[in-house]
């Protein structure tokens, strides 16, 4: 059945259901958007016209929200409690039904049980029919709750499994046994997924798939009223919970020197005694009511926690400029209590990566808090200088719902990908592959593979890859990124054949396939060429200060890094 773009929430709203804050939270939002989801949705039926799309039967269960899973964050709604996976989750929602798709939605052990046909209370009961899903997107904790009461069929149905991921996973930590015996076993990762069933809040490593969000969009009238009230000498703190204040008294004492400063801190009956008395206190206000006050303020200011949020995109989409302080070292994994156990390396550089890499000046300023002079300095340029709104198309509903659709039509984990050259020996490619391997645009290596080997056909197709080497100790992100390029890791099965060194004329003293998720690698010191042994260990992420890496990158659409050129 073709899927046919819905422009009225009223059936969403309906199945979202209620008796929860986080339910009610994502309905507000649903409702408030939803006008700008459906010209959206115009704009995008418009430009795909002649695409078939087909119509999937899709679960969504949201597992941090059942109440197996303790369900912590809905009592923390009103409270200052995190909100960013809600927003996400609303948007997921609203995106996948406004796309046409046939959605079921859980919030219980009882309603999954109920929508799998899995019988009540007997454990795991594995569910014994065929899934009557094309696709269920869940998170960790929905995960497990399936493995428990799905038992045994989990495996056979997980390639229809998306698990949204805020922070996400490299491969490393994905693989089960790797992770066990190299150190990166979490309480998160070792579902051997393939790591692009995992979908995340940002773009962080192009292993994962990027799923992200919106944020609010203005229309020509409301950017004019911005640029008529806004007040030079207004800030507003990122930070709707007291303890996000704590320790920040001397830069706010600065701040506060050229700006007067507003924040939206929650508090029960008394000011917190975290927020100066010249701070002049909202108290936690409804999006809507953020948003106006956002209009108004020049600067957004961040003092290093949360992390990675919704608030800064919305800030700087109302015309503010976020200032946020840089982390060295950077946080991650392996330094911070909040990312340890989460199943990823990532180093994270400052509050909001995204912000600091992908937008940048002038709406974005990331300095040393710790240097007073660079802060004050910060603060009397931000003062001065002027910005439009702005808003990244990957974040914007047309974006999302690009691709989402890109996404839905085209990532299929179900059918065995077909065997590329085993890199288990000597074997190369079938036929005889036309030499130098060098992946250029449109070169005959190129035409062969996709017509040789690429079954079922690739997507990103295969005319988007470039084959690069990274510098030593360099991840393929980095490598692919200084070349304007992306890491692409569903290019990897195409680059791990021992043509890709002589291709790149690479001195090999023999190639060895090796189960290490650096490879494929070389290394010029001992002209040691190594290939991938197990797919699932292929990652955009990984480095070795030993190692030159061999990165499958492709080119990006901009605004939309999740896809390519010619993806859509
Ligand atoms: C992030 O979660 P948070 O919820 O802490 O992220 P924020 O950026 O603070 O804001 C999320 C939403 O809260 C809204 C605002 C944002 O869309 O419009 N809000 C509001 O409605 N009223 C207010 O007064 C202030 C904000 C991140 F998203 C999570 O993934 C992380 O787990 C968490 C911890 O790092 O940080």
């Amino acid at each position: 059945r073709q899927a046919a773009f819905r422009s009225d929430i009223g059936a969403l709203l309906e199945q979202v259901g209620t008796g929860k804050e986080s339910l009610s939270f994502m309905k507000r939002r649903m409702r408030r958007l939803a006008a700008q989801w459906a010209s959206a949705a115009r704009r995008l039926n418009d430009r795909l016209r002649s695409q078939w799309r087909e119509q999937k039967r899709i679960l969504v269960h949201v597992g941090f929200l059942t109440e197996e899973s303790g369900d912590v964050f809905s009592p923390k709604v009103l409270k200052g409690g995190p909100l960013g996976e809600m927003v996400q989750w609303a948007d997921i929602l609203t995106a996948l039904h406004v796309l046409g798709h046939n959605l079921k939605i859980s919030v219980s052990l009882k309603e999954l049980q109920g929508f799998l046909g899995v019988p009540p209370g007997r454990g795991s009961c594995p569910l014994t029919g065929p899934l009557p899903f094309d696709l269920i997107y869940t998170d960790y904790h929905g995960l497990q709750q399936m493995r428990q009461h799905m038992g045994l069929s989990l495996r056979k149905h997980k390639c229809h499994i998306r698990v949204i991921d805020t922070f996400g996973t490299e491969p490393a930590y994905n693989h089960e046994d790797y992770a066990t015996l190299h150190g990166y076993r979490t309480n998160w990762g070792y579902w051997n997924l393939n790591c692009r069933q995992y979908m995340t809040m940002f773009p962080h490593t192009p292993d994962n798939s990027f799923m992200g969000f919106v944020a609010e969009e203005l229309n020509d009238t409301e950017r004019l009223s911005i640029q008529r009230n806004k007040v030079d000498s207004m800030a507003v703190v990122y930070g709707k919970e007291a303890s996000m204040w704590k320790g920040k008294e001397r830069f706010l004492a600065i701040l506060h020197r050229y700006m007067d400063i507003h924040g939206t801190v929650y508090y029960e009956t008394q000011r917190p005694p975290e927020v100066p008395a010249f701070v002049k206190n909202h108290g936690l206000l409804p999006q809507q009511e953020l948003q106006q006050l956002l209009r108004k303020a020049k600067l957004f200011i961040g003092f290093g926690f949360p992390y990675e949020g919704p608030a800064p995109l919305e800030a700087i989409a109302n015309g503010c400029i976020f200032l946020q302080p840089k982390f060295k070292p950077s946080h991650s994994s392996l330094n911070h209590e909040f990312f340890r156990g989460k199943p990823t390396s990532r180093q994270v550089s400052s509050q909001h990566p995204y912000a600091e890499q992908y937008i940048g000046r002038p709406h974005v300023i990331t300095v040393d808090f710790n240097n007073s002079q660079e802060f004050e300095s910060a603060i009397q340029d931000i003062m001065k200088t002027k910005v439009e709104p702005y808003l990244p198309y990957e974040y914007t509903c047309e974006g999302m719902l690009e691709r989402v659709h890109a996404y839905i039509q085209n990532q299929e984990f179900c059918a065995p990908e077909a065997p590329f050259p085993s890199a288990n020996s000597s074997s190369s490619w079938p036929g005889s592959p036309p030499n130098p391997f060098v992946l250029l645009p449109n070169s005959s290596a190129l035409a062969w593979a996709s017509n040789n080997i690429s079954t079922p056909p690739s997507w990103p197709p295969l005319s988007a890859l470039r084959l690069l080497a990274s510098l030593e100790g360099q991840s393929c992100i980095d490598a692919c990124q200084s070349a304007g390029l992306i890491c692409e890791p569903a290019f990897y099965r195409f680059i791990n054949i021992k043509e890709a060194f002589s291709g790149l004329e690479v001195q090999c003293d023999g190639v060895e396939a090796e189960i290490n998720h650096i490879f494929p690698a070389f290394s010029v010191e001992s002209s040691e060429c190594g290939l991938q042994k197990d797919p699932l260990l292929f990652s955009c992420a990984g480095a070795n200060n030993k190692y030159h890496r061999l990165c499958p990158c492709r080119d990006y659409r901009k605004g939309q890094v999740a896809l390519c050129r010619d993806c859509l």
